[in-house]
């Protein structure tokens, strides 16, 4: 009976319009009349998620049944971006959806704008998590991912007289997406303390007692994968009060402000992202974040696990979680005061348990990156995680004394508590002690890894713990939506969009690199995903830029070690250069769109500098009558998922540019290249594996290498240092008021000039410009810069996140795919 009523997806057009028809008038009551593109947008995504629960609902069933392992992906991040483009194309159903749209008197395009970006997350780690969740997805694999529920994600960014403002980022005023579980609560306990007792038959007990408690209330995501009828769940956890009331005696008493006290409090746990990127700042709050997320989501699992009646010892064999970065280590003194204090295992074999379950993936090498956490503040927080943790590594150093009984040093360096004052819980240390397998992002990040932070340890370990999983992107969003008419082409010769689930077929396409046709529409397609981003800054900035320029893009989060400082020195160079020529010449120049976008976290003051000076340079430069259309500088506000998704199609160069041995992989390199553009480069991240996979005739690389860094580092303090000509000329430029008050960029250019150029912009610069001179003479030359993007794109086939699944579920997850019951 309950088979002969099941909702059946629509497959026509009719259909799908009748759906839309019904969501807006019943579930939304709207009137037709009166329907806007809101409305639309709405009754869309409504008919699209319906949809998606009905396979949703089938995977689960599924593969709790199949009863095999499964993958848990712990991320405080996941930049989802918007959902239902995603949907539309993954369900294979967005022409049907683009017909009925424009039946409806609507273009997809304007509906699919509507929806605000899901943007919990930072940078290259959130949107990693997100692509992963996608490939996963797509390769059937049982996996949900685990995160926070911010009701805050990310702030907009606006740009006002040239600064960086904040502002809030209230995204849940319709969120279609996601369902709240209202019967899926976990009490999450903080602060109290530990008794400790001894029942009749002598067995000691731990107990973790008093504090407060907040409650995690699930909402769930559906993830659907492309053109599999597999749709995984991300679950993100909310905080509540625990009673979900106020205090009615405070009410009563007319004392309304402290009667939500307790609610308000319990909600401000998963209230805000920390919009911080590559840097920790070890706020009471944060620490609180991740024991909530962490403690709800091992909960969920172990809930789960117990239901299938297994022994304890099959819980690595059914479960492997995936640490996030460093972020959800917590989990693993949870599991293991999970399993000894309410599951009554003794602790060795509780260790084991837990040392087999996790993973663990390192995204950076910064110091100020690398998480610690205050004895005192976890002491108070969370007593019996503390004292579980003393244990790890009371054990964890008594094992290195008997295997290097000689090596006092090496003790106190390999500790979890690192002896400051205050002592500290070193975040990673204890990730990597409780995890099999550890692995950084790319292959020079998992060689630094090894030689750098992390050397120690594989001498206690071993090399073999250590692995490398090089980044990928997923092409679904980061060709098919984001660039609908290259992913057509392509398939156009290829056979179909196949290449969508096996990116390697993109070889095949070196041998169209020489037909004029290919080429040709090759081009026109770059041409008009350039006009697309003009008239987004046109639309944006009020500026007109020219789509024949070369488009020059460096889009990501801002950060010294990024060097988007490089860059704007190289752009003021430029314009010098530019201002000294007759017209004649400046004719014959290529003209340039230096574009710029990402975010400054709000307490990082140098960031927000060079943010300033991008700004006033545009100012002068794009009001420069001699220079006009020669170069413009354009800086685009609230750089998120949405906008890359115009942005990365439309770039001829774009540039990734830290610092050797400082960008652990870089993804956007890989979004870029297989969009048809170039790269300009250092030795750093995935650049040298994407230099490698498409050869180094197709890649401008530049500067020092991560090799030398330490030497130059060291040269700047102990040498005399003479700045390199034309970078003093930029900087006598910038000092002489040309870009405005001059003395708000003092601290910049003295961080290079007097403080030792920790990220050696000097040391780079000339090695810059000439290989951007280059750049301009290549693009001169409109047959060798197509071939060159050409064979990239068909080179690209290894950075698909669809491999990186693959090797994560083969060297660390050791999990099976599931199919779906049926195939679409
Ligand atoms: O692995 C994803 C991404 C890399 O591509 C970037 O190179 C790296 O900077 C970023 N790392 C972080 C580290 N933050 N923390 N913690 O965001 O990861």
């Amino acid at each position: 009976a309950w088979r002969k009523y099941t909702p059946q997806p629509f497959t026509t057009q009719e259909e799908f319009e009748k759906e839309i028809i019904r969501h807006i008038e019943t579930t939304l009551a709207r009137s037709l009349y009166n329907c806007d593109e809101f409305a639309t947008y709405a009754g869309t995504a409504l008919a699209f998620r319906d949809r998606l629960v009905l396979d949703w609902n089938k995977t689960q069933q599924n593969q709790t049944f199949a009863d095999q392992k499964r993958v848990y992906y712990l991320s405080l991040e996941f930049l989802m971006g918007r959902a239902l483009d995603n949907a539309m194309l993954n369900v294979d159903q967005k022409d049907v959806a683009t017909k009925g749209l424009a039946d409806l008197g609507f273009r997809v395009e304007d509906i699919i704008k509507q929806e605000h970006d899901a943007a919990l997350g930072n940078g290259g780690l959130g949107r990693l998590a997100a692509c992963f969740l996608d490939s996963l997805a797509s390769l059937n694999y049982p996996a949900w991912g685990y995160g926070l529920r911010y009701r805050y994600g990310i702030f907009k960014q606006e740009i006002i007289d040239g600064y960086q403002v904040e502002v809030p980022d209230y995204w849940l005023d319709f969120n279609p997406w996601e369902f709240q579980r209202h019967d899926v609560t976990v009490d999450i306990q903080f602060y109290g303390h530990v008794d400790r007792w001894q029942d009749e038959e002598g067995k000691q007990h731990t107990e973790w007692v008093g504090g407060e408690i907040v409650q995690a209330v699930a909402f769930d995501v559906p993830v659907p994968g492309y053109k599999t009828a597999t749709v995984n769940n991300l679950r993100l956890w909310g905080s509540k009060a625990a009673s979900g009331e106020f205090d009615f005696q405070k009410f009563n008493s007319g004392e309304y402000e402290s009667s939500v006290a307790d609610q308000q409090s319990a909600e401000t746990i998963s209230a805000v992202l920390y919009p911080n990127d590559n840097l920790e700042r070890g706020k009471e709050l944060r620490l609180k974040q991740q024991y909530f997320w962490c403690a709800a989501s091992l909960y969920d699992i172990v809930r789960r696990f117990k239901k299938t009646k297994r022994a304890w010892k099959d819980f690595p064999n059914q479960v492997a979680i995936q640490l996030n970065d460093t972020h959800p280590t917590l989990a693993i003194p949870e599991l293991q005061r999970i399993l000894v204090d309410i599951e009554g295992l003794d602790w060795d074999e509780a260790w084991h348990i837990v040392s087999k379950t996790f993973g663990y993936t390192n995204h950076t090498v910064l110091p100020e990156a690398l998480e610690k956490w205050s004895v005192p503040l976890m002491q108070h927080l969370l007593p019996r995680h503390l004292q579980i943790i003393y244990d790890i590594n009371l054990q964890f150093l008594q094992f290195v004394e008997r295997t290097f009984p000689k090596e006092r040093e090496l003790l106190s360096r390999v500790s979890i508590i690192e002896e400051s004052s205050p002592k500290m819980v070193r975040m990673a240390f204890l990730a990597i002690i409780g995890s099999h397998k550890v692995n950084g992002v790319a292959e020079l990040h998992s060689d630094l890894i090894k030689s750098t932070i992390f050397k120690d340890f594989v001498k206690v370990f071993g090399p073999d713990k250590f692995t490398n999983v090089t980044n990928g992107i997923t092409p679904r969003r980061w060709l098919h939506q984001a660039n609908p008419r290259l992913s057509a082409l392509i398939a156009s010769k290829l056979g179909g969009h196949e290449f969508l689930k096996d990116l390697t077929q993109l070889h095949k396409l070196e041998e169209w690199v020489d037909d004029k046709e290919f080429r040709k529409e090759f081009r026109e397609i770059k041409y008009a995903n350039k006009v697309r981003l003009a008239k987004h800054i046109k639309e944006s900035t009020g500026i007109t830029v020219n789509p024949a320029a070369l488009f020059d893009i460096q889009v990501k989060r801002i950060h010294e070690y990024k060097r988007q400082q490089l860059n704007i020195f190289g752009v003021i160079h430029r314009y010098l250069q530019l201002k000294a020529m007759t017209p004649e010449e400046r004719k014959k120049q290529v003209p340039r769109v230096s574009i710029f976008g990402g975010k400054a976290a709000p307490g990082y003051w140098m960031a927000k500098t060079v943010i300033h000076l991008i700004n006033k340079v545009g100012d002068v430069i794009n009001n420069d009558q001699d220079i006009g259309d020669a170069l413009k500088v354009i800086f685009l506000e609230d750089y998120n998922v949405s906008k890359a998704e115009i942005i990365c199609p439309a770039s001829d160069i774009s540039e990734h540019i830290s610092t050797a041995g400082t960008e652990a992989s870089g993804t956007s390199n890989m979004k870029f290249v297989l969009n048809g553009g170039l790269i300009i480069g250092t030795c750093d991240g995935a650049n040298i594996e994407i230099t490698r996979e498409i050869g180094q005739e197709n890649i401008f690389l530049f500067g020092n290498l991560a090799e030398n860094v330490d030497e130059l580092r060291h040269n700047h303090v102990y040498k005399q240092y003479v700045l390199d000509e034309s970078l003093a000329k930029v900087f006598d430029t910038i000092h002489s008021g040309t870009f405005g008050d001059a003395s708000s960029f003092t601290a910049l250019l003295n961080g290079i000039v007097e403080h030792g150029d920790y990220y050696l912009v000097s040391d780079d610069f000339d090695s810059y410009i000439k290989t951007q001179s280059l750049i301009d003479e290549t693009y001169k030359n409109v047959e060798e810069w197509t071939t060159k993007t050409i064979t990239s794109v068909a080179r690209m086939g290894f950075f698909t996140a669809d491999r990186c699944i693959e090797e994560y579920a083969d060297m660390i997850w050791n999990v099976e795919p599931l199919n779906p019951t049926k195939e679409k």
